[in-house]
């Protein structure tokens, strides 16, 4: 039985790779694809995705944009990466576009796409929530028809990975971004399994990764994951603010094989103000949400190289 995903990205160097490994995965069905201008600007994002979907996808897709803005921007040359990947020789081979672009905003086109599809859905999100808080807002029902929330976002540990003025740092930026989204879909009533730093801290980029896919470069899939890898800085001697963690292809990955993880429960809530805005808190009395908080590395690396060889 394939599960049906929906995927809502930001158009970062990981979320367009993660739209890659969906179209790989035998047990996923994509429903619906959509996109916002969060971590990336949207029109790259949005031909990115596109070409993707046209050259290692099936077709019958469209893809959504958001027209969704969010609290906090996101810096500047992070939302650049989407013009790379969408500047790749390897997509723009064919010298056309056929992955049409829907005709609604994505928030619409979720609720749309929910109902459309034959039983429940599993939404993958992979960054800020305003899409499906928006959706919520104009339509509660459809949480009949989601199976559950799949999202990289958050953390329980002191040290988030936000590092901007008026800020204490304890927040993960796609709750950062638009707390009160990530606030509207906890008071929700569908299941959250959050991939949170505590497991996306465990597989940075590493020299030795990009080293294995260069030397399987042969296979065009993972040519394509290196050569998106290319584009952003790995961990080597010790983490900055750029440092590039496998943050949405881990939550993908976890989507298609969930015996790559540990979860655990927590009671949640997320703070939308002052300076530790987009910090989720461990409470007694909050939000159960599943929180995957350790990772396999080996077998999540050889999942993902394994998935990219079949393109
Ligand atoms: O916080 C992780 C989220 C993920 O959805 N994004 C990147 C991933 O797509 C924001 C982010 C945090 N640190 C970053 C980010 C960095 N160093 N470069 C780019 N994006
Ligand atoms: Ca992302």
């Amino acid at each position: 039985m394939k599960k049906n995903i929906y995927f809502n990205h930001d158009g970062g160097v990981d979320d367009l790779i993660s739209l890659f490994l969906l179209l790989q995965m035998d047990n996923v069905n994509l429903t619906g694809v959509s996109v916002i201008p969060a971590d990336c600007y949207l029109e790259p994002a949005m031909f990115a995705s596109r070409k993707i979907i046209d050259r290692f996808g099936k077709g019958g897709l469209d893809v959504a944009e958001s027209n969704s803005r969010g609290k906090n921007p996101f810096p500047k040359d992070w939302r650049m990466h989407a013009f790379y990947v969408d500047a790749l020789p390897l997509l723009n081979e064919s010298g056309e576009v056929i992955t049409p672009v829907a005709d609604k905003p994505a928030h619409l086109h979720i609720i749309e796409t929910l109902r459309a599809t034959e039983g429940k859905t599993t939404l993958l999100f992979t960054g800020p929530l305003t899409d499906l808080a928006r959706a919520l807002d104009i339509d509660p029902t459809i949480e009949e028809k989601v199976e559950r929330l799949v999202w990289m976002g958050g953390t329980f540990r002191e040290e988030g990975n936000v590092h901007e003025p008026e800020h204490d740092g304890t927040a993960e930026w796609n709750v950062f971004w638009d707390p009160e989204a990530a606030a509207r879909v906890w008071e929700s009533g569908m299941e959250i399994e959050l991939v949170a730093l505590e497991s996306t801290n465990q597989v940075p980029l590493t020299l030795d990764v990009r080293e294995r896919w260069a030397k399987a470069r042969k296979y065009i899939g993972v040519d394509f994951l290196g050569q998106c890898y290319a584009m952003v800085p790995p961990l080597v001697h010790f983490s900055t603010n750029s440092t590039y963690y496998l943050w949405d292809v881990l939550t993908t990955a976890f989507v298609g094989n969930s015996d790559l993880v540990k979860v655990q429960m927590v009671n949640s809530i997320v703070i939308t103000e002052g300076a530790s805005q987009g910090r989720t808190v461990e409470t007694a009395g909050g939000r159960p949400v599943h929180v995957v908080y350790d990772v396999d590395r080996d077998a999540f690396f050889d999942y993902i190289t394994e998935l990219a060889k079949k393109a």
